[in-house]
């Protein structure tokens, strides 16, 4: 198994919350976040990093190079872990999350001897313009870091209007846990943990799906089952239909058959085909898959129009001037612009001693 092998990261509210899990059961994590009040909901953390001097982003991400350049412990603190995979995990849609885990994982990734993955975990459609373009700018930069590995693109509105959020994060856990301490063998073939380590270092999408058969005989998992689960019933960002992919992982659980050519009709023709039997549940995963860029641009092109009708009907925006009365100033300026990331991870990293 390469649980061992595994260190969580997490930032911001929503990364910590998963990366808690992941400390339940044993995981090596560290938590990161500035907000006194996002580390008060979690009480009984370990391993907690706090960005001094930044309580909350408020929105802007651009702050979170300068949280980070001022908070070098937390950088010297990545750049010691001593774990093959690191996996960071935040939401798009938050500031403090968002806005550093680029720069998180430009400084794990700066060792060669690292995969870097990252878990982001996008707003749903009716969240917050804000929300929406900060999820746009984390995945597109994230996307244009060199040497990352996989990235896992989780949907907040698999559960419907308002998100069941506690119910995503305990899924994918699960998922990814099961994946990480799989240690199942069998006399025909294994998906080793080297097959595992390419799963994960491959650059492009990855999703992964779980079942476990019932009891009876008769209540199988079968590969429609696998087909669904992976490619549309899930938690993830839906995949492209392009047949993009390098990678197909399949764990059969016990006495089950997984049939690799369905998930291959499904999915794509990948380079490799990992199989394993005898495994505790049945798993089917994709790695190396195209990102799932048409969605999030659409994401963020609504989002972008929909802040400029907001500030279009602001510019009609008028106060009372000729009394005295004070307006506040927050209510008179004008969204900032999206920031654009022009730094690195690098820089941060020059001069840790
Ligand atoms: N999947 C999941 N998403 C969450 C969770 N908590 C919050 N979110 C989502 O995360 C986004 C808000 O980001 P946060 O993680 O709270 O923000 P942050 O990184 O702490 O940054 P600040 O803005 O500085 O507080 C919203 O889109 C929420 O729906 C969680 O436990 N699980
Ligand atoms: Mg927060």
């Amino acid at each position: 198994m390469i649980k061992d092998e595994v260190a969580i990261i997490g930032i911001g509210l929503a990364g910590q919350t998963v990366t808690y899990g992941f400390q339940q059961r044993n995981y090596f994590t560290e938590l990161i976040n500035g907000s006194a009040q996002d580390n008060r909901t979690l009480s009984d953390a370990k391993n907690v990093m706090v960005l001094e001097g930044y309580d909350g982003l408020a929105g802007d991400r651009g702050l979170a190079y300068e949280a980070l350049a001022k908070n070098k412990y937390i950088l010297k603190k990545i750049n010691e872990i001593d774990k093959k995979v690191i996996m960071v995990i935040a939401s798009g849609g938050g500031t403090t999350g968002s806005g550093s885990i680029p720069y998180i994982c430009d400084i794990a990734c700066a060792n060669p001897e690292k995969i870097v993955c990252a878990v982001l975990l996008m707003p749903r459609e009716d969240e917050s313009i804000q929300k929406r373009i900060n999820a746009y700018d984390t995945a597109k930069e994230l996307m244009g870091i060199p040497k990352m590995g996989a990235i896992i693109f989780v949907d907040n509105g698999t559960y419907g209007e308002y998100g069941d959020l506690q119910r995503i994060n305990s899924t994918l856990i699960n998922m990814l846990d099961a994946f990480f301490i799989d240690d199942s063998s069998s006399s025909g073939s294994n998906f080793d943990d080297s097959e595992k380590l390419k799963m994960l270092g491959d650059r492009g999408a990855f999703v992964i799906a779980m079942r476990a058969n019932k009891n009876t005989e008769n209540t199988k998992i079968t590969s429609q089952d696998m087909v669904n689960s992976l490619t549309a019933k899930n938690i993830f960002l839906p995949i492209n239909s392009d047949g993009v992919v390098n990678n197909i992982g399949i764990i059969n659980q016990r006495n089950n058959h997984i049939k690799d050519s369905e998930i291959v009709k499904a999915v794509g023709n990948p380079e490799n085909i990992f199989i394993g039997n005898n495994g505790s549940v049945n798993i089917a995963c994709a790695s190396g898959l195209s990102f799932p860029v048409e969605y999030i641009a659409n994401m963020g092109k609504k989002a972008s129009e929909e802040q400029k009708e907001r500030i279009n009907k602001r510019k009609g925006f008028s106060i009372l001037d000729d009394l005295e009365i004070e307006v506040e100033k927050s209510e008179l300026t004008v969204q900032k612009p999206i920031s654009k990331r022009k730094r690195t991870g690098l820089e941060l990293l020059r001069d840790l001693d």
